[in-house]
């Protein structure tokens, strides 16, 4: 038999999404779309369509902690991404968990409010979140509207965005990716504060159309990128590009779209 290739591995500690756009499921299905094995640690199920949360519950913090060490010790896990988190239990499980692990690039979507506007993130975990998670991080990829609530002001234009990006790069002394699609434009423009630069990723932006779960989507393939032994930079710019071609593609049925995860490069 000929021998087996080594496949990345990367594992996501993420929610459920009973739609499949986001969460877990987006995770599971970029990484597989970009040639990586994915693991998964569940933090909590949500009832949802992309337009609505309808419930959400949280698995144990004790239990979100047993799923990341049993992988961590069986897998060669490559990279590791967090998204919905839900409380601040969970995040100080995770913290304490990861703090271990330091050299596998961890990459942080600070999930906090559906695309639909609902919450998804107990108002009282963030002291936890920004305090132990954040200074773990490789990258973290807050969007305008996690960004304004981190920095305590809403954030309307490129100006703005390069001041909140200094600023959170600056406080949490981690590389931050600041996503500008919710800012009004031809473009959909991203910022990277790494290394005490900026660089620019941008992409035609595609208007009214299926974007639950492009957040959960991009860090994804940075994610897969960065199992895989590409740069951060390279990574993003990756991950740009596949996460535009999966809005461009995305699926629609009578009232429900979705992302399309393996769309074509
Ligand atoms: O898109 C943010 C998000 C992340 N994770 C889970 C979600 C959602 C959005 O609804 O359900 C599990």
């Amino acid at each position: 038999m000929p021998a087996k290739s080594k496949v990345p591995v990367a594992l996501t500690i993420a929610g459920s999404d009973s739609s499949a756009g986001a969460g877990i499921q987006a995770d599971l299905k970029t990484f597989s779309a970009l040639g990586v094995y994915g693991l998964t640690a569940v933090t909590c199920v949500v009832a949802e369509t992309p337009g609505k949360v309808s419930k959400i519950e949280p698995v144990s913090a004790e239990l979100v902690r047993d799923q990341i060490e049993v992988l961590l010790r069986s897998f060669p896990v490559a990279a590791i991404k967090t998204g919905l988190l839900f409380s601040a239990s969970i995040i100080a499980e995770i913290a304490s968990t990861l703090r271990t692990h330091r050299s596998t690039p961890l990459v942080i979507d600070p999930v906090m409010i559906a695309t639909s506007g609902d919450a998804l993130l107990q108002d009282d975990a963030m002291e936890t979140y920004e305090r132990e998670l954040f200074p773990l991080a490789a990258l973290l990829t807050p969007n305008l509207g996690e960004a304004s609530l981190l920095i305590g002001k809403s954030i309307r234009n490129l100006p703005a965005m390069r001041e909140a990006g200094e600023i959170l790069t600056e406080k949490y002394r981690v590389p931050v990716l600041l996503k500008g699609g919710h800012l009004a434009g031809d473009s959909a423009m991203d910022l990277l504060f790494a290394d005490g630069k900026v660089i620019e990723f941008s992409a035609p932006f595609s208007r009214g159309i299926a974007t639950h779960g492009t957040g959960c989507t991009y860090s994804a393939a940075i994610t897969a990128g960065l199992a895989a032994g590409l740069s951060l930079e390279e990574a993003i710019r990756r991950a740009k590009k596949f996460v535009t071609a999966a809005i461009a593609q995305h699926h629609a049925w009578d009232a429900v779209h979705a992302l399309n995860h393996s769309p074509r490069l």
